[in-house]
């Protein structure tokens, strides 16, 4: 209760701060881009996860106005980093529902890309199955409208939400994103490695992009290489960084 009202001078106070970390091509190493993750620096808690928060945020009212900071933000920053030819392939956020479900969900996306002058092709948007499911004509349309101008569309937590193939195959995402749930033990668990499998070549058989979350172990990587994931994210290659940290380390020049 106490943290749902903090949260509204945690905006104003300018007290939210991003991470980012890193998304690695499984054959090249290469970098092919960031997920920006929000933190909020408490002035008395310390530096809070989203885990911490983001639940309060939305039973009080608060997800909006926190996730258009965070888009904003985000924008922002990959408008610097391409200014200074840091080189960061493209930067993803995650939407909530209400982001995505906003009538204005297409115009809100290009107004900050506008206001910010971000790029269309800089910008991936992350969404889970949940608010997937939730989709409407309205909601397909506008996630047309902004792939054809190259906004880039990643469904989140693959495999723990509700899925439907049928939305799969409608709503032009690009990206499918293995949760770690099924990653953590995919090399001593036969359920979960046929379950990475399988999401593997589904993916491929609709053309989409495979990235899997949470790798940990050369094990997982060596196993999801193997069987034509694309990309990675985890704590093996990086956790998620302070933006200098991310620029020192991880983003080439021009
Ligand atoms: O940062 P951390 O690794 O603790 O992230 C935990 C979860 O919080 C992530 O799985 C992600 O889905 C969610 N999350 C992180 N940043 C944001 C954000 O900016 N907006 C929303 N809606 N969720 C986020
Ligand atoms: O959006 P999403 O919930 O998928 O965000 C990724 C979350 O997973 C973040 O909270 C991030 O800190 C966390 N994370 C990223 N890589 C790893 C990892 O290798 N291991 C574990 N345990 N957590 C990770
Ligand atoms: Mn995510
Ligand atoms: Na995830």
């Amino acid at each position: 209760i106490q943290l749902a009202s903090e949260l509204v001078s945690a905006l104003e106070r300018e007290e939210l701060w991003l991470h980012y970390q890193p998304q690695v091509d499984l054959r090249s190493g290469a970098l092919v881009g960031v997920e920006a993750l929000v933190r909020w620096r408490h002035p008395e808690r310390g530096l809070l996860h989203p885990g911490a928060f983001i639940e309060v945020a939305e039973r009080r009212g608060m997800i909006r106005p926190i996730s258009a900071w965070v888009l904003e933000a985000v924008c922002r920053q990959a408008r610097a980093w391409r200014e200074r030819g840091l080189v960061f392939g493209r930067v993803a956020v995650n939407l909530c529902a209400e982001q995505v479900g906003d009538d204005a969900f297409a115009e809100q996306i290009l107004a900050v890309l506008e206001r910010t002058g971000a790029r269309p092709e800089e910008l991936e948007l992350e969404f889970t199955e949940t608010v997937l499911i939730q989709a409407d004509a309205r909601t397909q349309a506008d996630i047309i409208r902004l792939s054809e101008i190259g906004v880039r569309f990643a469904i989140d937590d693959f495999g723990t939400g509700f899925s439907s193939l049928q939305y799969l195959r409608n709503l032009r995402a690009d990206k499918i994103k293995i949760d770690r749930e099924f990653v953590k033990d995919v090399t001593h668990n036969t359920s979960d490695a046929e379950i990475v499998k399988a999401t593997i070549a589904l993916g491929a058989a609709l053309g989409l992009e495979t990235i899997a979350e949470g790798v940990e172990t050369e094990a997982q990587a060596a196993f999801l290489r193997g069987h034509g994931c694309h990309q990675v994210q985890g704590f093996l290659y990086a956790r998620p960084l302070e933006p200098e940290v991310l620029e020192r380390d991880w983003l080439s020049r021009l």
